[in-house]
């Protein structure tokens, strides 16, 4: 059942570096409905009881197959999508984290989300991002460490 009024939700995405790199891939569907076939990184919702390290390994493995490991947290945003046709709003916790075996490649497990996961320098990322880490980026925010 739909609920009565719209809440915000928490939200966690996964930075997988890889030397310079991220995993991106083409969202096809779900919230952030005016960005349809925008690069964002895998992640999903926060489940009940779950930390944030619990809930990245867990949506990475889910729309990727992938294993990650020294999950850590990076920071917060404020993400509201009001203006889309089914309002949402997020509050998304950026994490990032390593290949567990550097020679994993990524599945595309959710064809149905995602239109197929791949690396991208993290020097020329692909266009269109996904307005969030658009916001970030242009904000001067940086997943890798110093
Ligand atoms: P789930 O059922 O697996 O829990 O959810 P999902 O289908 O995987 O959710 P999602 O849309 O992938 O992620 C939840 C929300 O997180 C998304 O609607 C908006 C917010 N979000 C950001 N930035 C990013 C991002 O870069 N990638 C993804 N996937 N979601 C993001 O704020
Ligand atoms: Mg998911
Ligand atoms: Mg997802």
């Amino acid at each position: 059942a739909e609920r009565a009024a719209p809440v915000p939700r928490v939200a966690v995405v996964v930075y997988i570096l890889k030397g310079k790199s991220v995993l991106m891939g083409r969202r096809l569907s779900s919230a952030g409905d005016s960005s349809h076939f925008t690069f964002a990184l895998p992640g999903g919702h926060l489940e009940f009881g779950e930390e944030f390290e619990e809930c990245a390994v867990r949506e990475v493995k889910e729309e990727t197959g992938l294993d990650i490991e020294k999950t850590e947290f990076l920071t917060v945003t404020n993400v509201p999508f009001l203006n889309d046709p089914k309002p949402s709003h997020y509050v998304t916790i950026s994490m990032r984290a390593v290949l567990s075996d550097p020679s994993q490649v990524p599945e595309n497990l959710e064809p149905n989300k995602c239109s197929g996961w791949d690396w991208y320098d993290w020097d020329h990322l692909p266009n269109p991002l996904f307005w969030p880490m658009k916001k970030m980026i242009r904000s001067g925010f940086n997943p890798f460490p110093v």
